[in-house]
């Protein structure tokens, strides 16, 4: 059928197909963030939770408490995490923060919130067995009332 075609016409087919193909791919990558935060296991079977303290985060000290566990929900001990927080507008500064100690798989680490805003979270977890675990987490960070 294609063949009948004139070629312009299919190659603009095979291109169209290619974008949908492209966007469908990217939508599933937002839907599969937007369920990061409640720790869901995601392809690689890794759990990774994140809570932020004070809850909900407002401008200034906190403290990042990240809890990872493999496919069968078993605590990973010394994996390495590597966190970068930043905000979607130009001229911002990534706040980064890096940790290997962890108690039962929990990890936390101090962290500053520089702005108030829309934050997102990346954390690269390296696990001992040199496998590599990245989640994002979005959170809102209020502007400092105390
Ligand atoms: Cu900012």
């Amino acid at each position: 059928m294609l063949k009948t075609m004139p070629r312009s016409l299919s190659s603009g087919l095979l291109f169209t197909s290619f974008l949908l193909i492209l966007l469908g791919a990217i939508v599933t990558g937002c839907a599969r963030t937007s369920h990061q935060s409640g720790g869901l296991a995601s392809d690689d079977g890794m759990q990774m939770t994140l809570a932020v303290t004070p809850d909900p985060p407002a401008v200034g000290e906190a403290t990042l408490t990240i809890t990872l566990r493999d496919a069968n929900g078993d605590t990973i001990e010394g994996a390495n995490l590597a966190m970068k927080g930043d905000m979607s507008h130009a001229g911002m500064t990534a706040v980064i923060a890096n940790t290997s100690q962890s108690n039962q798989g929990v990890y936390t680490v101090p962290l500053t919130w520089t702005m108030a805003g829309d934050w997102t979270i990346s954390i690269v977890a390296t696990l001992p067995d040199g496998n590599i675990v990245t989640r994002r987490f979005d959170l809102t960070v209020a502007s400092d009332m105390r």
